[in-house]
Parts: structure tokens; sequence; C-alpha cells
């Protein structure tokens, strides 16, 4: 059996984690994992943590370390068969800290992107709640404008989308973050991506993986929807 993967993906909003996430899960067979799925599927559930992480997220603030360990790291614990890509976690020190209680990571991705770029691509950022499928005006519309590809319901824009809350959402990230950066610079795990289209970083991601990763290490593949 090939050696398990454990990778995560870090980044600021609209850095293009989940769009590149689906392609490593993809072309490699790591589970995708995503902490802003899992917290929206809490949230459509009307779990006590959802309750909760929606008071934070509306406001375009992120849910607090203690909530976020509590909810992922059960999740991960479970999935000691499988290869993973975690998107969006961790990305505070409490939280890269009580990840690194529960597991030893092989990688850890970085996306560098400019802060215009990202202004752009969140405004222009469309979302099926139901599913939590993104389209990008630009980028990936939907085949009907408006509309899901799936179901055909409308798309809603994230209030935390919004100009304002934007702006406070990429401060912040980056003063969390970099702590973060740092602890898995020193462990010698960190790979960093700069630029402003995700197709042109893609294949640098691509061909890393491919000296990590000699064989797809599962068949099913994909991202997984988190209970
Ligand atoms: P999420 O859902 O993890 P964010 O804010 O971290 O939300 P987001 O918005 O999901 O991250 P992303 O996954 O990095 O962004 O990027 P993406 O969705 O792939 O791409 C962004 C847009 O750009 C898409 O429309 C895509 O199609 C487009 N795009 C991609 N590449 C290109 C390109 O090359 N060109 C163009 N033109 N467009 C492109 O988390 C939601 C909330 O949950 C909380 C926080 O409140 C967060 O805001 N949360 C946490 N709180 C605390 N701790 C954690 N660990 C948390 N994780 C989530
Ligand atoms: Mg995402």
């Amino acid at each position: 059996m090939a050696k398990l993967f454990r990778a995560v993906i870090m980044g600021p909003p609209g850095s293009g984690k989940g769009t590149i996430s689906e392609r490593i899960a993809q072309s490699f067979g790591l589970k995708h994992l995503s902490s802003g799925d899992f917290l929206r599927e809490n949230i459509a559930a009307n779990t006590e943590a959802g309750v909760l992480a929606k008071t934070y997220i509306e406001r375009g603030l992120m849910v607090p370390d203690h909530v976020m360990t509590r909810l992922l790291l059960p999740r991960l614990e479970e999935m000691t068969r499988h290869s993973w890509l975690m998107d969006g976690f961790p990305c505070t020190l409490a939280q890269a800290k009580a990840l690194n209680s529960t597991c030893d990571l092989d990688l850890v991705i970085s996306l560098n992107i400019p802060y215009e770029t990202l202004k752009d691509r969140l405004s222009d950022r469309w979302i099926h709640p139901a599913s939590g499928r993104v389209y990008n005006m630009g980028f990936n519309p939907p085949r009907v404008q408006g509309r899901d590809d799936l179901s055909g319901d409308p798309l809603i824009q994230h209030d935390n989308d919004q100009p304002e809350a934007l702006v406070a959402r990429l401060r912040h990230y980056k003063d969390v973050a970099k702590p973060v950066i740092d602890l898995y610079k020193s462990k010698g795990i960190l790979h960093t991506f700069s630029g402003t289209e995700t197709d042109r970083i893609w294949p640098y991601i691509n061909s890393l993986l491919s000296t990590k990763i000699t064989s797809r290490p599962e068949t099913d593949t994909q991202h997984i929807p988190m209970p």
C-alpha cells in the first residue's frame, strides 16, 4: 500500500485554495477537506457549532480557534486510512499547534497572491449556497448566468465578499498566517507559489506533487462532504 500523504493548502481568502485543491484531488487522489465547506455544512445543518460559526462568518471574522479545532480534529482523526489535503486549516498558530499534535504533515502549499488580484476575484465570486459550489463571472462562469450548473438554483454573493468585510478579512489573514508560515518553513515542508493566475501556478504545484506522490494513493477521490 502506498504511504499516506498529508498536505495543507494555505492562502488568503480568494487565493485559489479551493480551485487548486480540486485539481490536486483529481490528479493525485487525495481527499479534499475544506474548512469553509465544513463550516457551511454545519451552518446548513444548524449544529451548535454551526450556529456559533455563522455569527463570525457573517461579519467577515474568523471562527475562534477552539471552535475550529473541536470541529476539525476529530474528523481528521477518523481519516487514518486516507491521504488528504486540508484546505483552509490551519490558519492560526494555535490551530497549527493543535493539528501538529494529531498528525505529521508531509507538505504545506502556501499561495501568495497580490491584494488587488484577490479583491477583483472575490468581488466577482458567486456561490451556490446549498452545495458550496463557487463560480467566478470571469474565470469559471456558470453555464446560465446567475444559476447553478447542476441544480439551476439562483446563485448568491457571500456577505463576507462585500468590500468592507473583504478588506478586514485580508488584513487579518496576513497577521495571523505569518507565524504559521514561519513554523512550516522552519520544519522544511513549506512550498510557496506566487502569481496572479491559478492556471499559471498550477503546473508548478502539479510538478512538485509529482515528485512527492509516486503513485495515486487512492482511486476514489475528490472533495468529501464532512457530516
Ligand atoms: P472559506 O470558504 O475557506 P476563504 O475566505 O478562506 O473561505 P475562499 O473564499 O474559499 O477562502 P479560496 O478557496 O482560496 O477562497 O479560493 P477559490 O474559491 O478557489 O477562488 C476564489 C475565486 O477566484 C473563485 O471564484 C475562483 O473561481 C476564482 N479564481 C481562482 N483562480 C482564478 C484565476 O486565476 N483567475 C480568476 N480571474 N479567478 C480565479 O472560509 C469561509 C469562512 O469560514 C471561516 C472564515 O470566517 C472564512 O471567511 N473559516 C475559518 N475561520 C477560522 N479558522 C479557519 N481555519 C477557518 N476556515 C474557514
Ligand atoms: Mg475556498
